[in-house]
């Protein structure tokens, strides 16, 4: 068990890593807490962008000499290798710091070793504080490094009943203004945003992030097999956020800033454009639909987090947030863990974490 104090010090550095969330592709968010001998709380940081110091740096520079004797409390192992600034192992130990405790292990293999490192210089390391917590605010950073891919969350905005428009095709607005400005939350935590060619023709998207603090703009990308569905003049290709269109490798078109991709089915492959995402650097993709486009992503296994925007709206048919995801029978159930919900304006916001992801 961990103590109260090792707890409340962590809880404080998840929430300063939270701050870098969208600012610090392709690295991870990481916070740091530093604690004097005492246990009074003497230095704090995160890591803030791509390339800048690591958090341990931030925070034992807010320390300075309280370090020594102190314990720093990281949501991430400390950093064993000299990359774009030093090793944070080194770092700590230098400063003084007699204790170490760190939520998640390091899994990059070039940076890992740090708690090793740490033990060797005779510091104390303890690991697994809040690690769950820890784990959900990096997890796009995380799961990129462990699959080698970018990470997916799809993100769908439904009625009560499970639809995303009414018979008809209209669907604005079936969730609040608070649920569709949260969205654009969302967008500003991805590297990229990604709707299939149904979306594209049906709401000319703009897709870039508006009302909230965008460090930078996601790529827009557009899933568009038959190159048939950005016109010139689609709001999509405006300047106000790069934007990418996949089609297929036989398709024509005379758009630039095409992907050329394999065929899958009806579509594209899934990984292909996963792999020319991560190619561009893209480590975090909000997949914003359509059903047609979730289904092949759902069926590549290729989701690694839901999130669901449901309002207390009943339209009683129209078409279900999910299309065929290739699952027909309830053994081949994809079955996810709840790690959120939320009130958001008159909706909730169902939030939905692959096992394993
Ligand atoms: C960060 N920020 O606060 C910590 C990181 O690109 P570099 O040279 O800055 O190194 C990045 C790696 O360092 C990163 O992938 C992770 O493994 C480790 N720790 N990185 O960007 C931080 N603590
Ligand atoms: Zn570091």
């Amino acid at each position: 068990m961990a103590q109260q104090a090792d707890i409340t010090a962590m809880r404080r550095a998840v929430e300063l890593a939270a701050r870098g969330l969208g600012s610090t592709s392709p690295n991870p968010v990481v916070g740091c807490v530093i604690t004097d001998a005492s246990g009074h709380r003497v230095g704090e940081g995160w890591h803030q962008r791509a390339g800048g110091p690591h958090a341990e740096v931030h925070a034992l520079r807010e320390a300075g000499v309280l370090a020594r004797g102190g314990t720093a409390y990281v949501t991430l192992e400390p950093c064993n290798h000299t990359g774009r600034t030093g090793p944070c192992a080194q770092a700590l130990t230098e400063a003084g710091i007699s204790r170490v405790v760190y939520a998640v292990g390091d899994p990059n293999p070039q940076a890992t070793g740090g708690a090793d490192t740490l033990r060797a210089a005779g510091v104390e390391v303890v690991s697994g504080v809040l690690a769950d917590e820890a784990e959900a605010v990096n997890i796009a950073w995380l799961t990129s490094v462990r699959h080698g891919r970018p990470f997916v969350r799809w993100k769908y905005a439904a009625t009560l009943d499970g639809r995303i428009a009414a018979a008809d095709g209209t669907s604005r607005w079936i969730t609040s203004a608070e649920s569709r400005a949260d969205v654009h939350r969302l967008r500003a935590e991805a590297d990229a945003v990604v709707v299939g060619s149904g979306t594209a023709r049906a709401d000319d998207p703009h897709l870039a992030v508006r009302g909230v603090d965008a460090a930078v703009q996601p790529l827009r990308v557009v899933v568009d097999t038959e190159a048939t569905a950005v016109k010139p003049g689609a709001r999509i290709l405006d300047d106000a956020a790069p934007t990418l269109i996949a089609i297929a490798e036989d398709a024509e078109t005379a758009l630039p800033d095409v992907v050329r991709l394999p065929r899958a089915g009806r579509g594209l492959s899934v990984l292909a454009l996963l792999d020319a995402l991560h190619a561009r650097g893209v480590r975090s993709v909000l997949l914003e639909g359509g059903p047609t486009l979730a289904g092949a992503f759902v069926a590549a296994g290729a989701v690694d987090q839901v999130v669901g925007y449901l309002a207390p709206v009943l339209l009683g048919a129209g078409p279900a947030a999910l299309a065929d995801a290739g699952i027909s029978t309830i053994t081949e159930a994809l079955r996810l863990d709840i790690t959120d919900i939320s009130n958001i304006g008159s909706d909730i916001r169902i939030t939905a974490t692959l096992k394993g992801a």
